[in-house]
């Protein structure tokens, strides 16, 4: 109506004044009317990734903020990738099964009927998309509804909000809390963060649709202990809701810590949607390689939404992939499985970065799982410039500390909902999947911070 209304007035203005200048002005306005975004996009513009990358490529930036490792993948991968291309087999270079390579899904199959201890239908239970990305976006096209509500777990992966709004969907929060705060030493574990479990059962109701979980968590690294999981799936199962398990670090697991899989509790196969990611198992993250597994009810809607928008992925990347997966599944539970050989390597990392922030001041909690630390960085009390507007504060300071010490890092902000970032802006994210050289520069930083 409004759009009409705009119209009528500026032909009316153009035929009065007949003025060149003013056609132009006009027909420029009517094209922006015209070509106005689709209402389903509207206010999903901003987005940390494209914000932060880009600050954080500057020359001479020590790089701890977007997750990817700065460190080789295993060799055997990149070797399957070559030979795909230019192997010989030439036909690997052109379209495959849309819903995904057949040896890509009968090696998933094989390896997660083997971990579920239940046979996994290659063709009918699994979907092949771009990335774990691709595998959210799927379920979440292909499940929720307009106006249906989805339980979102803060701090969690920040496309879920946006994602959950583009169905139409309404998302609805509960925070994990720090059940304790960090102890004498300044260092907490990610285990201390939990959710009250009257609160979540409140945020359960007739229009809810989905719950999505991730273990282990981006950017908390918490993993979810079977006694949580069991109150997930109880509600769950009382109220008919399904669950998105975003599990895209199951095999980043530290030491005294065990991933477990919600899909494996009685009654919730049926309603579980597990997402994995090859970027994230291989230390591949440009690969762009993810999977959904659960039951055909429920995948059928995903490869609906696949036929309907990517159609198919790469194949060679999908070949190699395959193999990889295969390789691993041989050696699963030896210490040369690459599953258990990177989290031991990741370990080492982990506790030297918790020391050299905590030697800074920083309170690190230590993450039980995945490659991201968050620490508090209130205590610090950096004399921060003055923002205009209603900017988190961790999301000044990692600007600050960008320009000033040439260290990127992520704020925690950007995992929560506008109506909770207060709850989390004190904390910042820091990756360390990186070369020792890496955590050496950022050591080195940190050590000279004041
Ligand atoms: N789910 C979670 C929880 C993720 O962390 C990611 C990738 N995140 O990496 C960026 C970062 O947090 O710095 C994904 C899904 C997406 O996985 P993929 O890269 O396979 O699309």
């Amino acid at each position: 109506m409004q759009l009409a209304c705009w119209l009528k007035y500026i032909k009316t203005t153009q035929n009065l004044l007949h003025s060149s200048h003013t056609q132009r002005f006009s027909t420029s306005v009517m094209t922006l009317f015209r070509h106005k975004n689709a209402k389903r996009i509207e206010g999903l513009d901003k987005n940390v990734w494209v914000e932060f990358t880009k600050l954080a490529a500057e020359p001479g930036v020590v790089n701890l903020g977007q997750g990817f490792p700065d460190m080789p993948p295993p060799p055997h991968l990149r070797e399957a990738l070559a030979d795909a291309a230019v192997g010989g087999n030439f036909m690997l270079n052109q379209y495959t099964r849309g819903f995904g390579h057949p040896p890509l899904v009968k090696a998933l199959a094989d390896l997660y009927g083997h971990v579920c201890g239940r046979s996994i239908n290659p063709n009918k239970e699994i979907v092949v998309t771009i990335g774990g990305y691709g595998s959210l976006s799927n379920s979440i096209q292909g499940l929720v509804d307009e106006g249906d509500e989805v339980i979102i777990i803060e701090p969690f992966f920040d496309c879920y909000e946006p994602m959950v709004k583009m169905a139409g969907g309404i998302p609805v929060f509960i925070a994990l809390r720090p059940v304790q705060e960090n102890g004498e030493q300044g260092i907490c574990s990610s285990g201390d963060w939990k959710l009250n479990e009257e609160e979540l059962a409140s945020k359960f109701n007739s229009r809810t649709k989905a719950i999505i979980i991730n273990t282990p968590n981006n950017p908390l690294g918490k993993i979810f202990k079977m006694e949580e999981l069991k109150i997930i799936a109880d509600l769950c199962i009382k109220h008919d809701v399904l669950c998105i398990s975003d599990e895209v670090y199951e095999w980043l697991v530290y030491s005294g810590h065990k991933h477990i899989k919600i899909a494996t509790l009685p009654g919730m196969w049926e309603r579980t949607i597990t997402i994995g990611s090859a970027g994230k198992a291989f230390s591949v993250t440009g690969w762009k390689l993810g999977w959904s597994i659960g039951p055909e009810h429920l995948i059928k809607h995903l490869q609906t939404v696949q036929q309907n928008t990517i159609y198919t992925c790469c194949t060679p990347i999908q070949e190699a992939v395959a193999q990889g997966i295969q390789k691993e599944h041989a050696l699963l539970n030896d210490q040369e499985c690459y599953f258990s050989s990177l989290p031991r390597e990741l370990e080492v990392k982990r506790n030297r970065m918790a020391k050299f922030l905590d030697a800074a001041g920083m309170r690190p909690v230590i993450p039980e799982g995945g490659y991201f630390m968050i620490a508090n960085i209130s205590v610090l009390d950096v004399d921060l410039p003055k923002v205009e507007g209603n900017v988190p504060y961790d999301n000044i300071f990692v600007k600050w500390m960008l320009k000033n010490k040439r260290l990127a890092a992520i704020p925690v902000s950007s995992f929560v909902s506008d109506q909770d970032k207060s709850q989390f802006e004190k904390y910042i994210r820091f990756c360390f999947i990186k070369q020792d050289s890496t955590l050496d520069s950022a050591e080195t930083i940190l050590r000279n911070w004041k």
